[in-house]
């Protein structure tokens, strides 16, 4: 039986991802534990606790039979830049209580890395699955870290622990917040909503990116697989579509008159450090990822959705 516990339950992956399992696994099967982000029409289970809170968690997993966490709590790479030590702390001391409660409770868990995980010193085209892991953000150190704390629990515990590096990842039921990648985000909300984006990073950039649906997917697809078929243990290279800010402002305005002006800040020299494209064939050869949305598919998708949103359509 799944009873699932997600972390960071109401943020830009969790608000996808929760009412992904309640639909495979029924909504008194998941359980979303949040803070001050729970937004009023949640439906479903939830529980008030931060992710520091031990016992709290501990005592959720007992009350409800959890044999499964999504621990999805993490500060990203751009916010994570103005206070580092809140982004050791979060995101590792809450790793690393998920990982001892997963001893203690025989849990499965999902564990996101990143390709903030990458540096500049990590070849950048095609970036191989075993390679340099030389981060220079905050948040990417925490990523490197938490891969080889996952491993480790792993090897010594046995514990059953899961994980991807996600590239930046398009969606449109959450404003962007705290990402390198978000302007691929900002760009459609400020797009529609303004007509107009400023864009924090150079034309030229080029990064992985993937859109929500097909993350979701392949997270859940990932936490079924046949555990024996599974050869990464730190986190796999997870990959879909490239394509540089230029190019996507070009897409959008396809359908979509966007004035679109570049101002690079600090996120640039972020954007710089990370991958442009990822070899992901180990985890299409293990457990069978393939992703569906392509930039055109992806764009016009995040329109017709983001529309919706703000009644436009
Ligand atoms: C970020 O930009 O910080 C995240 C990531 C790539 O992990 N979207």
């Amino acid at each position: 039986m799944n009873n699932i516990l997600v972390t960071g339950a109401f943020g830009q992956i969790g608000s996808e991802l929760v009412p992904a399992l309640q639909k495979k696994f029924g909504v008194d099967h998941v359980v979303a534990i949040g803070h001050h982000t729970i937004p009023k029409d949640f439906q479903g289970i939830v529980e008030q606790a931060e992710i520091g809170e031990g016992d709290k968690l501990e005592a959720i997993i007992k009350k409800y039979s959890i044999d499964t966490v999504y621990h999805l709590v993490s500060l990203l790479s751009a916010k994570g830049e103005v206070d580092p030590s809140l982004t050791w702390q979060i995101n590792m001391g809450g790793l690393k209580i998920i990982l001892d409660l997963a001893v203690k409770y025989n849990l499965q868990v999902f564990w996101p890395s990143s390709i903030a995980a990458f540096g500049p010193t990590t070849p950048r085209v095609n970036t191989p699955q075993q390679t340099v892991l030389e981060p220079t953000t905050m948040y990417g150190v925490t990523k490197v870290a938490g891969e080889l704390l996952v491993a480790y629990y792993h090897k010594k515990f046995g514990v059953d622990i899961r994980s991807v590096r996600y590239p930046g990842i398009i969606s449109w039921k959450t404003p962007p917040g705290g990402g390198t990648t978000d302007y691929a985000v900002a760009i459609f909300y400020d797009g529609l909503q303004k007509g107009s984006y400023e864009c924090f990073v150079r034309p030229d950039t080029t990064l992985p990116m993937m859109y929500m649906d097909d993350a979701v997917r392949g997270t859940m697809e990932l936490m079924e697989a046949d555990p024996s078929k599974l050869t990464i243990h730190t986190s796999y290279n997870l990959a879909a579509i490239s394509f540089t800010a230029e190019e996507l402002a070009k897409e959008i305005n396809k359908q979509l008159k966007v004035d679109v002006t570049y101002k690079p800040d600090f996120h640039q020299a972020i954007a710089d450090s990370w991958p442009q494209s990822i070899d992901d064939s180990v985890a299409r050869k293990d457990w069978g990822w393939n992703h569906e949305y392509t930039l055109p598919k992806m764009t016009e998708t995040m329109i017709i959705a983001l529309k919706k949103k703000f009644s436009l359509a």
